[in-house]
């Protein structure tokens, strides 16, 4: 059940200079005689901070997001396609885009601006004039999101993607190396953010599939979908788009590992700019810049994003941790102690499971990581 409450919020300032000063000035060389009043200033000055608040009818949501009520029907409703700065493309659900900037309002009851708005929001957006046919608009009101990926970024949340089903964790087998920590920590992130993840592992071309084999062994066994292929000889990709059809995936991973070259072949005419032979020892570039929401032709949404070095999981707890290792379970109640962080502790049983190998020791210097806070290379 959502209800209403009223809330009072701070408004930011948008004007350092008080209005109507040009006008005034105007008026002043017209010499109508109000240049005296002028002077005195109080009449034309902006209030001030008692006009920096406003009552606004809020609607708290079932997942405690709150958003301003909207008169709905002077909205359309869209989705946020790509954001570009202060402006987010959005499509409607009749088809048409239209450049967005964000209601004021919003911004003021969001604890993060850079997050207010992402790609895969679901909004509803109102005509930036009224009666006017332009292709500009205002987003009013962002749906509550569900299936997010997030991560801190600068000691802040940043939602990268909202309201997808599925996470196509992109990792090359080399060019660059593979980084198996940083598969767990989007596990972690999908397994928090409510999303199913899907693992590649690309450039199969250049890798020897046999010395694979204990490395996609162990996330099969954590149930986990793998899917070994290469963009360049298009092995593996009639089962990478079978996991795509239908359902909504964010492909996220390392810059350079191919995650626009690996759309491209699962739907050639999308052309996705990848990084081109000469600029492959540019290691600081990043190709794909912004994240952007793409309609697959054979059904499924995929939103294409710059590539990370690193994931840094958003507002979770060092004790939260173990719950993003399910192979932990069966032994976390044998520990000797009820609050074992299975770090330091005697008589831990997750510790003695690593040691017998019946959890992988990889996955566990994973957990100290993740639990330690550090982000390792
Ligand atoms: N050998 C080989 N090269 C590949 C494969 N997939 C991609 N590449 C190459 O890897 C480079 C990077 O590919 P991109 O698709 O631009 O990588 P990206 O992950 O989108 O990178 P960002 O947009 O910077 O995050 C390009 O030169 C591709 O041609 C593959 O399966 N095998
Ligand atoms: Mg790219
Ligand atoms: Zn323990």
């Amino acid at each position: 059940m959502s209800k209403k409450k009223k809330v009072r919020v701070e408004l930011r300032k948008n004007r350092e200079k008080p209005p109507r000063e040009n006008d005034l000035t105007r008026d002043f060389k017209e010499g109508d005689g109000r240049a005296d009043d002028a002077h005195s200033g109080e009449r034309v000055r902006a209030k001030g901070n008692l006009s920096r608040y406003r009552t606004v009818v809020q609607t708290d949501a079932d997942d405690g997001t709150s958003m301003p009520a909207t008169n709905a029907a002077a909205c359309v409703r869209g989705r946020v396609l790509r954001v570009h700065g202060l402006a987010s493309v959005v499509e409607t659900d009749d088809g048409r885009t239209f450049r967005c900037a964000v209601r004021r309002l919003l911004k003021s009851l969001a604890t993060d601006e850079r997050s207010v708005v992402t790609t895969g929001d679901v909004v509803w957006i109102r005509a930036a004039r009224e009666g006017v046919e332009s292709d500009e608009a205002i987003i009013e009101r962002v749906e509550p999101r569900h299936g997010v990926l997030t991560r801190a970024s600068r000691r802040r949340e940043h939602v990268l993607v909202a309201n997808v089903d599925q996470l196509a964790i992109i990792m090359s087998l080399v060019e660059p190396n593979l980084k198996p920590h940083l598969i767990d920590r989007y596990l972690a992130a999908a397994q928090q953010g409510g999303l199913k993840p899907v693992l590649c592992l690309n450039k199969a071309d250049l890798a020897d599939p046999v010395e694979l084999q204990p490395l996609i062994g162990l996330y099969a066994q954590l149930g986990i979908t793998v899917i070994l292929c290469s963009a360049r000889t298009g092995y593996g990709i009639d089962r990478l788009r079978e996991q795509l059809r239908g359902r909504a995936t964010v492909f996220s991973g390392q810059s350079g590992v191919g995650k626009s070259s690996l759309l491209n072949a699962v739907q050639p005419d999308l052309a996705l700019a990848v990084k081109s032979v000469s600029e492959v020892n540019n290691k600081g570039r990043h190709t794909t810049t912004y994240s952007q929401l793409i309609k697959l032709n054979f059904g499924g949404w995929v939103v294409d994003t710059p590539g990370v070095r690193q994931m840094q999981l958003w507002d979770a707890r060092p004790e939260e941790m173990e719950g993003y290792f399910p192979e932990f379970r069966p032994f976390v109640p044998l520990c000797s102690f009820p609050d074992c962080t299975h770090t330091h502790e005697k008589g831990c049983a997750v510790k003695d499971a690593v040691a017998r190998r019946l959890i992988a020791s990889r996955r566990y210097h994973s957990y100290l990581g993740l639990f330690n806070g550090v982000e390792e290379e």
